[in-house]
């Protein structure tokens, strides 16, 4: 309760910041993006991690006006990269089941690039599998209205939503991020590599492509390279880094 209410203050006192993870393609060894992860910078605990305050947002409904704040601030982001000729790197940003929920979510998107001078097209909404379980004709609009926007959309924690995958085909989708918790077994575990070799050939299927989370060991690199995933995410290449951080990251490849 005690973090609940220091929460409801973090955003107007400013308490909250944004990391970057680097997102690599393996074949050619470039950048392709980063995925914005919120950080609480609590003025007594030090950085709060996620995993602690999310489900507490999430319970209380906070989750909206923090989440509407991780927009915005990941959109002035990629605009000031932009400006700062890192032109072709998508910023992908962690949409909750609450704020999807709402009807007015593309309205606040679309104010939100307005506001910041975002290059849509560099920026991707990663949306959970749960979320987006059964979608309505309502939910699929909501999609669609992103898109015409210029955004991407990527299905986040994929294969942890027990779902019909049936409903995949209907959205529009242009990657799906494999669930890190299938990675972390790779290449022994053989029910894990069955799930992601599964999950390789329905994204090949649909068009989509596939980002592999959590991607510590050259050994996983090498059973996703071998099965043609190419896009990673994971400690092995960078832990999620504060934006200058990330910018020396980039330019040091260079
Ligand atoms: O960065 P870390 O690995 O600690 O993140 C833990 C969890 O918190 C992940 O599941 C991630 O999706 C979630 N998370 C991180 N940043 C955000 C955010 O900006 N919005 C939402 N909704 N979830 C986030
Ligand atoms: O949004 P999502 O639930 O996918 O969040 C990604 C989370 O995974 C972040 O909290 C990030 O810090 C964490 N993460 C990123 N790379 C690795 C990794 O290689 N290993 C582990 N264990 N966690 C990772
Ligand atoms: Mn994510
Ligand atoms: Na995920």
């Amino acid at each position: 309760l005690k973090l609940e209410s220091a929460l409801r203050r973090a955003v107007a006192e400013r308490q909250l910041l944004l990391h970057y993870q680097p997102q690599i393609d393996t074949r050619s060894g470039r950048p392709i993006g980063c995925e914005a992860l919120v950080r609480w910078q609590h003025p007594e605990r030090g950085l709060v991690p996620p995993a602690q305050f999310i489900p507490i947002a999430e319970d209380s409904g906070m989750i909206v006006p923090i989440g509407e704040w991780v927009l915005r601030e990941a959109c002035r982001q990629q605009a000031e990269w932009n400006a700062a000729g890192l032109r072709d790197l998508t910023v992908a940003i962690n949409i909750s089941a609450l704020q999807f929920q709402r009807a007015d979510f593309p309205d606040v998107v679309a104010r939100i690039l307005d506001e910041t001078g975002a290059d849509p097209s560099m920026i991707e909404l990663e949306i959970t599998e749960s979320a987006l379980m059964n979608p309505g004709s309502e939910q699929l609009e909501r999609l669609n209205r992103l898109i015409e926007r210029g955004l991407t959309l990527a299905l986040d924690d994929f294969g942890t939503g027990y779902s019909c995958l049936a409903y995949l085909k209907r959205l529009p989708l242009s990657r799906i991020k494999i669930d890190r918790s299938f990675v972390a077994d790779l290449p022994g575990d053989t029910e894990d590599a069955a799930v992601v070799a599964a999950a390789l050939s329905l994204a090949r299927d649909l068009g989509m492509d596939v980002v592999a989370e959590g991607v510590e060991t050259p050994g996983q690199r090498a059973f996703l390279v071998e099965r043609n995933c190419t896009l990673m995410q994971g400690y092995l290449f960078s832990r999620p880094l504060d934006a200058g951080s990330f910018e020396a990251w980039i330019r040091g490849l260079g």
